[in-house]
């Protein structure tokens, strides 16, 4: 039969034995540990649902939408600016409204975005525009030396895209955001434009432009972002001279002209700012763009 033999524990052996409080000590903090980082991982990792908007959502492939006119823009259309950091600015531009609710955009949240990108527009060459942004675009494009808000380079790069974030997120929400009948008009695309539109009236210097639709009953609309942001953001000081351009298309005919009503309130509006105003109808330069498109029109006959 085999011998077992018990060692004592002996004197010698290091004590490996915590008293009775000490280990009840340790469990409980081990527990404590456990529950906490168990909760962090729920808080972290569940998925929360995005709110739901009935608008149209951030324009697919964002990034490198953004990144790609940035660098077009600075690289290719406007070398001097081709020190402009393009990462940054997406990164400073997202900041503005990712994991905020799109519906509480301020303006204070796009503020870094625009100290970040500063551009020197030459005075003489602002082109304002309301409801007639095909046309102004058309415009600048062929006459080269003027720049409507889409010509800078934060208007070039935001164009046409759509964008907004969600509390529950970092990322930028493409299934849904707000649009402007969902009784939120401080949203992320909206509060941009009006920041933007703001800075851009403010840097203007000279004779400035605006171009009008004059086949819609009211050209001047006053509640417009022209109207109501752009008008009142021209600085006297800088500023002498508003040149309306009242355009009527070749199709829809002229509904109104500088001498309407409509241009009337922003000619006095434009006196009470101490800025001249003046008003053409059908400028003849652009009349020439619009008879590219349609150059067998009755009015295109007589201008070519
Ligand atoms: C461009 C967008 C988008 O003078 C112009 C521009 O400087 C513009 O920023 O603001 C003026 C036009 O706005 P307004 O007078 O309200 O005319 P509209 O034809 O009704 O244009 C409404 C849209 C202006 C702001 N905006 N601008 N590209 O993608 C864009 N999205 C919005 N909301």
């Amino acid at each position: 039969m085999a011998n077992y033999e018990f060692s004592p524990v002996s004197e010698d052996r290091p004590c490996c034995r915590l008293s009775r409080t000490v280990q009840i000590c340790l469990g409980v903090g081990l527990l404590i540990l456990i529950t906490l980082i168990v909760s962090l991982l729920f808080i972290f990792l569940w998925p929360r649902s995005l709110l739901v908007w009935k608008g149209k959502p951030t324009t697919n492939h964002f990034p490198e939408i953004f990144l790609g006119r940035c660098l077009v823009y600075t690289q290719i259309l406007r070398p001097e600016m081709r020190d402009q950091d393009c990462k940054k600015i997406l990164s400073t531009f997202k900041r503005a409204f990712v994991s905020k609710n799109p519906c509480n955009i301020t303006r204070e949240d796009y503020e870094p975005l625009v100290k970040l990108v500063t551009q020197t527009i030459p005075c003489n060459t602002s082109l304002f525009w309301s409801k007639s942004k095909d046309l102004a675009h058309q415009y600048t494009r062929v006459q080269g030396k003027m720049f409507t808000l889409e010509d800078t380079l934060l208007g070039y790069i935001a164009d046409n895209l759509t964008w907004c974030g969600d509390p529950s997120t970092s990322d930028m929400n493409y299934d849904s955001c707000p649009q402007w009948n969902e009784n939120c008009p401080n949203n992320s695309v909206s509060m941009f434009w009006d920041v933007i539109s703001k800075k851009f009236a403010e840097a203007a210097c000279g004779v400035v432009q605006v171009m009008l639709n004059g086949s819609l009953p009211e050209p001047f609309y006053k509640n417009s972002i022209f109207g109501s942001v752009e008008v009142y953001n021209l600085d006297p000081s800088k500023v002498h001279k508003l040149q309306a351009w009242v355009m009527h298309s070749l199709e829809a005919g002229s509904s109104n002209s500088c001498s309407g009503s409509s241009i009337n309130e922003l000619k006095l509006i434009m006196d009470k700012r101490n800025i001249t105003f003046a008003c053409q109808d059908n400028h003849r330069p652009v009349r020439f763009v619009q008879c590219v498109q349609n150059p067998e029109h009755p009015s295109c006959r007589a201008t070519i």
